[in-house]
């Protein structure tokens, strides 16, 4: 989002294991999770820390007026399908992770991690077919909806290794989609920042 809105920034590398539970960390996010910003000229011209991902887009987009849909009405589908990301997508493709790719894999009992697939892939559907047809998910324009949304899906598939157990192939809107999200230059660009090999 910041490399499409072209809003200066500078960015921290954290470590999961370790540096979000620091003291200085949990003064900016006492819920010890990434992302989080600090804007230095905040909405009145006074620094502003902000955490959960869905929050900080709305405060980005609104911020520089960009990435929020071309009318009223879309800028609530928008805000919408950030949510479906926040309280659908985020959450069971993480939970699916931890049963299927760490410590959860060594659980005997199936029922967990297949209740994981079976929400991912009804979450997906519901995706595939908001997209069919279009381009990005609301209206005819990139918008956080898209931001929120297609890293995970792109995470999902590549770093969970769950492409196969929810049928990835079937959904060829998505895959498209993920495509020409990825593609965009801010997209290019932002994968790499912080250099993960630095
Ligand atoms: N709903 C939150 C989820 C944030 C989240 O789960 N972040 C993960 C990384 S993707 C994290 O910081 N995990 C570190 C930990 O749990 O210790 C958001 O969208 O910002």
């Amino acid at each position: 989002m910041l490399e499409e809105t072209g809003l200066p920034y500078e960015a921290h590398k954290i470590s999961l294991s370790g540096d979000t539970t620091t003291p200085e960390f949990l003064s900016l996010n006492p819920n010890n999770k990434i992302p989080a910003i600090i804007d230095p000229n905040g909405p009145d011209g006074t620094p502003m820390g902000l955490w959960e991902s869905g929050a900080i887009l709305i405060y980005l987009a609104e911020k520089s007026g960009k990435m929020l849909g071309a009318s009223d009405t879309e800028r609530y589908q928008v805000i919408q399908w950030v949510m479906f990301q926040m309280g659908g997508l985020g959450p069971m493709m993480g939970q699916f992770g931890y049963f299927h790719k760490f410590a959860g894999k060594e659980i005997d009992d199936p029922r967990p991690k297949q209740r994981y697939i079976d929400e991912v892939r009804r979450l997906l559907n519901v995706l595939n077919g908001q997209l069919a047809g279009k381009d990005f998910m609301v209206g005819d324009s990139y918008s956080i909806a898209d931001i929120a949304s297609w890293p995970w899906v792109r995470a999902f598939v590549g770093f969970y290794e769950g492409g196969d157990l929810v049928g990835f192939e079937d959904f060829k809107d998505i895959q498209n989609w993920v495509t020409r999200c990825a593609e965009r230059p801010a997209s290019l660009a932002a994968v790499n920042i912080p250099d993960r090999n630095a």
